[in-house]
């Protein structure tokens, strides 16, 4: 099976995009999401995204993990996404609707004289009741700076919803957290009945927040867009930062506001990497 790629990055968080309007999703794309993301034997990326009509939206998008399962939805993607399109000309608005698993989604591009476009997103509210998260055991309740305990030690979890479920654990320093071991245990702990994304984040005041991600089904990643929303949301529930800051990830800075319509906006980069055909051999 061969199909045209192009391969983008935000904060250092990479993907393979592919423009899947005519073919529509391809079959087996879980397993074609594990052959392409692998750093050896594919082209090497977090996750894998398509580009696919909506009857309810300008765009439709569907991302896939390294490990084959699908997300509902991911912010440096989209913003990827919101790049490629406009770039592309599959349309000419700077603004437009985008169909996720998480409802409709308004990327912006936002361009600035000499430099490379950003690009924000109206990235909806933030879904702070449990059950719909999903977090078992608080009912509708919120989870916010709950014990939780993993590996034998017991941390504070605020959890938050972007449309993909985030646990926010606050720490001295994030450097001190051993991400292969706490990350996973985490991600499949009893809570999270479809797993979740762990950000461990140490705030360095109300308007900074450091922040390292444990990433559901993409293991430790340089930067997750939802997380970082997800971590602004629960530093703000938590009394520890106001409702704007600049998150600071391995791999680059986002700026996240969390807005009186309760949305949240989140703006950073997307740049194009690369674009080639993959001819991978396997049968997907
Ligand atoms: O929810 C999940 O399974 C995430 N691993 C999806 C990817 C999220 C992403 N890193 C982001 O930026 O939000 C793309």
């Amino acid at each position: 099976m061969a199909f045209a790629f192009t391969k983008w990055q935000g904060c250092g968080n990479d993907f393979v995009l592919v423009d899947a309007r005519k073919s529509g999703l391809f079959a087996n794309v879980a397993e074609l999401s594990k052959q392409v993301c692998d750093r050896h034997y594919g082209i090497g990326a977090d996750g894998l995204i398509f580009v696919l009509p909506s009857s309810v939206a300008d765009f439709c998008m569907r991302i896939f993990n390294a490990d084959g399962s699908e997300a509902e939805m991911c912010g440096n993607g989209i913003r990827c996404f919101a790049r490629l399109v406009y770039d592309e000309g599959m349309t000419e608005k700077e603004s437009f609707s985008v169909e996720t698993g998480a409802g409709i989604l308004v990327p912006r591009i936002v361009k600035e004289a000499g430099k490379q476009p950003c690009v924000e997103v109206d990235m909806g509210e933030p879904v702070l009741e449990a059950k719909r998260i999903p977090v078992k055991g608080f009912g509708e309740e919120r989870v916010i700076a709950k014990e939780i305990e993993v590996l034998g030690k017991t941390y504070q979890a605020t959890c938050v919803s972007m449309g993909n479920p985030h646990c926010v654990v606050f720490v001295g320093n994030v450097d001190d957290v051993a991400m292969e071991s706490v990350g996973p245990a985490f991600e499949r702990h009893t809570w999270f009945p479809k797993r979740t994304n762990t950000e461990f984040v140490a705030v360095q005041d109300r308007t900074h927040l450091r922040m390292r991600v444990w990433e559901r089904g993409a293991s430790v990643t340089l930067a997750c867009g939802t997380g970082a929303c997800a971590s602004l949301v629960a530093a703000v529930l938590n009394g520890r930062a106001e409702r704007s800051a600049e998150v600071e990830l391995d791999g680059g800075r986002l700026q996240i506001a969390w807005s009186d319509n309760n949305h949240i906006y989140m703006t950073g980069p997307a740049e194009r990497v690369f674009s080639g055909v993959y001819e991978g051999e396997s049968e997907c």
